[in-house]
């Protein structure tokens, strides 16, 4: 229907970022599972960003059409169809989501979580420490000593949590307008130990949409087949575009121009790690230092450093107040690996032979553009 009307529906979460004066910001980003999606939605700032407030649109769906303004320009508004979170259960805790506990105190479906001896539910990641006896997702006996034996989890890995939106500590006061949010950045982003850097920005919209068409992310449970494999997730769709991916690609390019001021396209990686495999960003409420470099870029009014894949921040394009992240671990964090990346540009040649004719064309030759960049 998006496609044949001229809008988009995707698969995004859309967040308001407040600054300390009160301007207002809306961002929709893309993410493949595994990486975070309604946690990012739901962000608390750190401690040091005194007066900037995270709001929550939607974790899930955007519905975004291009609607005039008072002046006469076009621009994307974005919706969030759904009355509610339908979230995964394992990992959410007062740590990774404060504000996604807070929505689960009444009201709540819960499916195939463990069950507590005193009624209440649990799954792993909830606490540091398990209950010392459950019911198990499956309605069995659990405890530690027998996960330990025999590794089963007292919740099912994809157990879930059924929530009003309304209940969120963070939902924005218009998540409900039916005219939308005005959207002026899109985010997409994966789980990547090596390669994509921890943030940039696309030239422009059709480079923005070749980068969400490549969107890879690494496997990371068993269940998934092989560990950190790079699997494409193009803007986090695979699973839910109804139509061939190529068209939607060329739906892509066409709606960015069919606005006065498109959104401003980046990509970020919350899970690059070491030598010694640790993550290198302590993500999370951190990622709001990012989050405001974005809001400041398509405002204008901030810092960045052209390369091979975009434009970056310099360690001094990010707030860095109440941080610890030093500038060598920072440039350990956006480093341009040219060998990783003509790897990578081998991995988009393949994906890309996949779709064959109903490829943009233009892509292959971005393709062999960034391959010729990272050669020099
Ligand atoms: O949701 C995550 N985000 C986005 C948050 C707004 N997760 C959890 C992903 C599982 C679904 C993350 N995990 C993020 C992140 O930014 N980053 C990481 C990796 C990481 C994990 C643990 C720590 C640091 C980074 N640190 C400690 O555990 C102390």
């Amino acid at each position: 229907m998006a496609r044949d009307e001229g809008w988009l529906a995707e698969h995004m979460l859309i967040l308001g970022v407040e600054s300390p004066t009160g301007e207002k910001t809306y961002v929709a980003a893309a993410f493949p599972s595994a990486c975070g999606k309604t946690n990012f939605a739901m962000l608390i700032p750190p401690r040091s960003f005194d007066g900037w407030k995270i709001s929550t649109v939607g974790d899930d769906i955007a519905w975004i059409k291009p609607r005039k303004e008072a002046d006469g320009t076009t621009r994307f508004y974005a919706i969030n169809p759904e009355a509610g979170f339908f979230g995964v259960a394992p990992g959410t805790s007062e740590k990774t989501n404060f504000n996604a506990l807070a929505t689960l105190k009444e009201n709540i479906i819960f499916t195939n979580v463990a069950l507590t001896d005193d009624g209440d539910v649990w799954w792993e990641g909830m606490t540091k420490e398990a209950p010392a006896h459950l019911i198990d997702w499956q309605g069995k006996d659990w405890t530690p000593e027998i996960a330990k034996e025999t590794g089963r989890k007292a919740a099912h890995p994809n157990s879930r949590f059924t929530a009003p939106a309304s209940q969120c500590p963070s939902i924005d006061p218009n998540w409900e307008d039916p005219a939308g949010v005005p959207i002026s950045a899109f985010i997409f982003g994966g789980r990547r130990a090596t390669t994509v850097p921890l943030v940039y920005q696309a030239f422009n919209w059709n480079y923005g949409v070749y980068m969400a068409a490549t969107l890879g992310s690494e496997t990371t449970a068993a269940a998934f087949g092989a560990q950190g494999v790079v699997r494409r997730d193009p803007f986090a769709m695979l699973p839910f575009c109804g139509y061939h991916m190529g068209d939607y690609f060329n739906h892509w390019l066409k709606m960015g121009h069919i606005v006065d001021q498109a959104p401003g396209i980046f990509c970020v990686n919350w899970f690059r790690m070491n030598e010694k495999g640790e993550f290198m960003w302590p993500g999370f409420g951190e990622n709001m230092r990012i989050l405001k470099w974005v809001v400041d870029r398509v405002r204008g009014r901030v810092h960045a450093k052209e390369n091979a894949l975009g434009w970056m921040p310099q360690y001094e394009d990010i707030d860095w107040t109440g941080s610890d992240v030093t500038k060598e671990e920072f440039e350990a964090l956006t480093k341009i690996d040219a060998e990783a990346w003509k790897t990578e540009l081998a991995g988009h040649k393949e994906w890309f032979e996949k779709l064959q004719d109903r490829l943009p064309k233009q892509f292959m030759l971005k393709r062999e553009l960034f391959e010729l960049a990272m050669s020099v």
